[in-house]
């Protein structure tokens, strides 16, 4: 019995061809900024994004608490939404690694409100843990994949102006939420002093993530990767994989974009499962289970023994994502599985 893997796009592995690249990447030591792979991976993500510099680091948590630890001071407070990566899944790393503390906001679906925002920052006083830096995430993985409207972040980055704050975009997925908006990475990246993204997830590299931003925020970055001891040496192997990937599959996603719809629409349309269509803007189906009388981990288990893998993202939510080795036969076979199973 064949599995479909669908519990997370970070589960593809690498092409014969994008081994190929990888195998005849031309190295050096990264650590003197001497590899031509990792020294033309960052200049293209450069082009990409419109920033000055860039930094190829080991994946995209540290990609996130590097930045974070760059725009901050110990004791400073990060304005954030809720359910983000940086916030959910970091192993509380702002609080260990920066020493500062997050100010965690509702969003919906994802997405800020500008007002909320602006209250939230903390007047100067010297009660008050100092505001020093937005993180946004889009797409916004927990919330089924969603783009954030660039009207949205131009809101919010122009009161982080106003009020002298640092704008951080976890662009994991940044990738997915330009083919889906056909916004570009630079438009997207315009609004923000360091973005971060991800070679590793509906891309297809087996690992890498890159910062961009201004020089002088890169070299602090720099530094800040030495201490987190991600001072790769000749990386430019696996940056031979995130060349490839950003090459080859990039446009690709919009294939991804549609059998998450397929699947979200058949999912909806059985009994006791629901899915908030309004949230599948990219390859994630967030899929509600609150209706049956099983917690969302018995029913994935359920699945998995079926050959179909999702994760359990709370006691009553599964989490599908499409990716670069899930075909539109997979998606009538899981649709056709579960089917069987909602019945
Ligand atoms: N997300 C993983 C899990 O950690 C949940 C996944 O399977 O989706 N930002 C965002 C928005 C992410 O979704 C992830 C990974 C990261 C950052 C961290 O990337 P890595 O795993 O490379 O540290």
């Amino acid at each position: 019995m064949k599995t479909i893997d669908l519990r997370s796009d970070t589960l593809t592995r690498p092409s014969e061809e994008m081994r190929r690249a990888m195998a005849s990447a031309e190295v050096g030591d990264d650590v003197f900024a001497e590899d031509p792979t990792v020294n033309r991976l960052q200049e293209q993500i450069c082009a990409l994004t419109g920033k000055e510099a860039a930094l190829f680091v080991s994946s995209g948590t540290q990609a996130n608490q590097v930045s974070v630890n760059a725009h901050t001071q110990p004791g400073d407070e990060v304005i954030c939404e809720e359910r983000c990566h940086i916030y959910n899944y970091e192993a509380g790393a702002p609080a260990v690694l920066s020493a500062v503390q997050l100010h965690p906001l509702p969003g919906k679906y994802g997405i800020l409100d500008a007002e909320d925002v602006e209250l939230a920052i903390r007047p100067t006083d010297h009660h008050f843990a100092q505001t020093r830096l937005i993180t946004l995430e889009n797409t916004h993985n927990r919330w089924g994949g969603t783009v954030y409207p660039l009207e949205e972040i131009k809101k919010i980055h122009k009161l982080a102006k106003n009020h002298k704050l640092k704008m951080h975009l976890d662009g994991a997925r940044l990738w997915n939420a330009s083919i889906a908006s056909g916004i570009s990475i630079k438009e997207y990246a315009r609004y923000f002093d360091s973005v971060s993204l991800c070679f590793s997830k509906g891309l297809g590299a087996p690992v890498g993530s890159v910062i961009a931003g201004s020089k002088d925020f890169i070299e602090r970055a720099h530094r800040y990767r030495k201490l987190y001891g991600g001072g790769m040496r000749q990386a430019g192997i696996i940056a031979a994989g995130a060349i490839f990937a950003m090459e080859h599959n990039f446009e690709r996603l919009a294939e991804d974009h549609n059998r998450a719809r397929t699947l979200a629409e058949a999912i909806n349309e059985l009994p006791g499962f629901v899915v908030n269509l309004q949230t599948v803007q990219t390859n994630i189906v967030i899929i509600d289970t609150s209706l049956n009388d099983k917690g969302a981990a018995d029913i994935a288990a359920d699945l998995a023994e079926r050959g179909i893998k999702m994760i359990a993202f709370s006691p009553t939510r599964l989490r599908a994502v499409t990716h670069l080795h899930i075909t539109d036969e997979d998606i009538e076979q899981t649709i056709h599985i579960l089917k069987e199973y909602a019945q």
